[in-house]
């Protein structure tokens, strides 16, 4: 990773990383996603995966390092460990593996939010590395970052009622969507972003699914916040994410 996207990381809370990933990388994780989902999803606990309206199709994967041993690895990808021991201010633990399918047609909206009214931690040293997998356009919901707002703390949340992302913000932001940075991406691009950085998307309408891998990081040195904890613990009790 370029010193440039570090201070791009630290300035906005967000920064855009061309190619991370090769093209042989993204179809082996393309076929990976595909092979699990077939063959291994039906054997794990519920809340491995949300799916979207429909019932079908899949909004999410979560905890992939827990139940698949290819990303388990490629999480310890030195490339990957490299960039988190440079964004998280000390050691660099895994937090989750997971993924944000946005499907063709059916794929929801995310509400905005802040990641850390879910990971709730402090100090806020945790981050979350986004890789596109299919190409993000305008029109597939790309997710949109407010700039800055990793600085502003952990604003007032309230619960939101959507499986896989529970709690939101009490109000959005006054940021315009034109001014927020719009995370249009090539497959093998990725962004990072910090966990107090405000940001949703939109949902996907379109014929083009618009699937995204996530690795998330915290610092060793991280704690939890038990207010954030409690409100978290409410909202997920509310709406599981399955
Ligand atoms: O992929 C998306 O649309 C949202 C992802 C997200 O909320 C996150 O990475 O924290």
């Amino acid at each position: 990773m370029s010193d440039q996207a570090v201070r791009d990381y630290q300035r906005d809370g967000v920064a855009r990383l061309r190619g991370f990933f090769t093209d042989e990388r993204v179809a082996e994780v393309r076929a990976e996603i595909d092979r699990y989902i077939r063959e291994d999803l039906a054997s794990k606990p519920a809340d491995a995966r949300t799916v979207e309206a429909d019932g079908r199709a899949i909004r999410n994967l979560w905890r992939l390092e827990q139940h698949n041993a290819f990303f388990k690895m490629l999480a310890h990808d030195p490339g990957i460990t490299a960039l988190a021991a440079r964004l998280v201010g000390g050691e660099p633990v895994l937090h989750g593996v997971e993924t944000f399918n946005k499907p063709a047609r059916v794929g929801s909206a995310v509400p905005y939010h802040q990641d850390n009214a879910y990971f709730c931690v402090e100090p806020p040293d945790m981050f979350t590395l986004w890789i596109a997998i299919d190409a993000v356009t305008v029109a597939n919901g790309p997710i949109y970052f407010v700039k800055g707002s990793h600085r502003e703390g952990v604003l007032p949340t309230r619960p939101s009622g959507v499986p896989g992302n529970s709690i939101g913000l009490a109000e959005p932001p006054a940021e315009s969507l034109a001014g927020q940075f719009r995370a249009t991406l090539e497959p093998g691009d990725a962004t990072i972003h910090h966990c107090n950085t405000i940001h949703h998307s939109g949902p996907n309408t379109t014929g083009q699914p618009r699937l995204g891998l996530l690795f998330v990081f915290a610092g060793a040195h991280t704690c939890t916040n038990s207010n954030l904890k409690t409100a978290y613990t409410e909202a997920v009790t509310a709406t599981p994410p399955a």
